[in-house]
């Protein structure tokens, strides 16, 4: 009943540590350690080799220790059993405090007064009210859904986009692709939480951009994306910061990452870089959780936050 531990792009030694700690006397195996993959029953994953998970000839699930498990789905020989995601309390706080921070940093004007006040200028600028400002989330999931909450108790005007309508309170809903344009076209800051998928794959892009309000107090509308890089398009970012289409970004997350040192978004200076960090997976919130789903799993073969292979999401 070994549990494999097979993680890239993060530190994998704290994860090892706390499963063995928390999970004996069942074997953990560390990925990066020889082993024999016959008694492998379950595994808890990062972006694994694509490949290793098909050489497990008795898999029973995979945990993702992360909310988007578009790096897992690329892999085409990822084995057809049972595929679970994070749905968590700590991952949806952080990912809320990102999106809130990002709304206020914009709509308190963070940015200018930096700039005040690296030349000693006490210049007080106009400030709307955060109930003048329409935020539009495009994903509106475990994570946009509280997001969404949040933002309405400060005052925000919040609708939210999915692929089906949702019922929040105090929250607009709009739904597929027939309600985008209404959707964007009432939104002066758009956050977008929506997973990888083949359909959503670049959907923020120049001609998307270009359907925002452009009649809100900001003075032009706002990108804050920390769903997934490939979501969007950098260069039309940076052409739409160029020609006014944006105002400025919060970008978490890119194309390309770690991004490379000579992406011009780096120096932008209407841009609020960070390194896809928004919502980080912890082992301290998160082994507990998992070994929970496995014992769900042993104890009455079912098991929850499972993927739809279907949707990707
Ligand atoms: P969920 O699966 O709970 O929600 C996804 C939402 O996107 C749903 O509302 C879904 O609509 C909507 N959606 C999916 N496809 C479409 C489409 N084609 N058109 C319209 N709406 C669509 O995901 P989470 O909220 O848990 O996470 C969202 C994403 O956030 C993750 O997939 C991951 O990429 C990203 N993330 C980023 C992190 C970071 O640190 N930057 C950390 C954690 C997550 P419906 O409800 O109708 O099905
Ligand atoms: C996630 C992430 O999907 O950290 O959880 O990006």
């Amino acid at each position: 009943m070994s549990l494999l531990v097979a993680i890239r792009g993060w530190s994998p030694d704290p994860w090892v540590a706390r499963f063995r700690a928390a999970a004996a006397p069942r074997p953990v195996i560390d990925a990066r350690e020889a082993f024999d993959p016959a008694a492998i029953r379950y595994a808890a994953v990062w972006k694994p080799e694509p490949g290793q998970l098909a050489r497990l000839p008795n898999l029973r699930a995979i945990f993702n220790l992360g909310a988007g498990v578009d790096a897992l789905l690329g892999d085409r020989t990822l084995p057809d059993v049972p595929l679970c995601r994070i749905v968590n309390p700590d991952l949806t706080a952080r990912m809320t405090e990102y999106v809130v921070l990002q709304c206020l940093m914009h709509l308190r004007q963070v940015e200018a007064y930096r700039r005040l006040q690296a030349r000693a200028r006490w210049e007080p600028i106009d400030q709307p009210a955060a109930t003048e400002v329409r935020v539009g989330i495009m994903g509106m999931g475990v994570l946009g859904r509280d997001s969404a909450e949040v933002l309405r108790r400060i005052g925000f005007r919040v609708a939210g986009w999915s692929r089906a309508p949702k019922t929040v309170p105090g929250v607009d809903s709009f739904a597929g692709e027939a309600e985008l344009g209404a959707f964007l076209a009432r939104t002066d800051i758009l956050v977008v939480l929506l997973p990888l998928t083949p359909e959503t794959r670049g959907i923020l892009n120049g001609g998307l951009f270009a359907r925002l309000a452009r009649d809100g107090v900001l003075g032009g509308p706002i990108l804050i994306n920390a769903g997934r890089g490939d979501l969007q398009v950098d260069a039309h970012i940076l052409a739409a910061l160029e020609d006014g289409t944006l105002k400025a970004a919060s970008l978490d997350v890119f194309e390309t990452e770690p991004l490379p040192a000579a992406s011009p978004l780096w120096k932008h200076p209407k841009v609020i870089l960070t390194p896809h960090v928004a919502a980080d997976s912890t082992p301290e919130a998160l082994v507990e959780v998992v070994l929970a789903n496995i014992a769900l799993h042993e104890r009455e073969g079912r098991l929850n936050d499972m993927v739809d292979r279907q949707t990707g999401y």
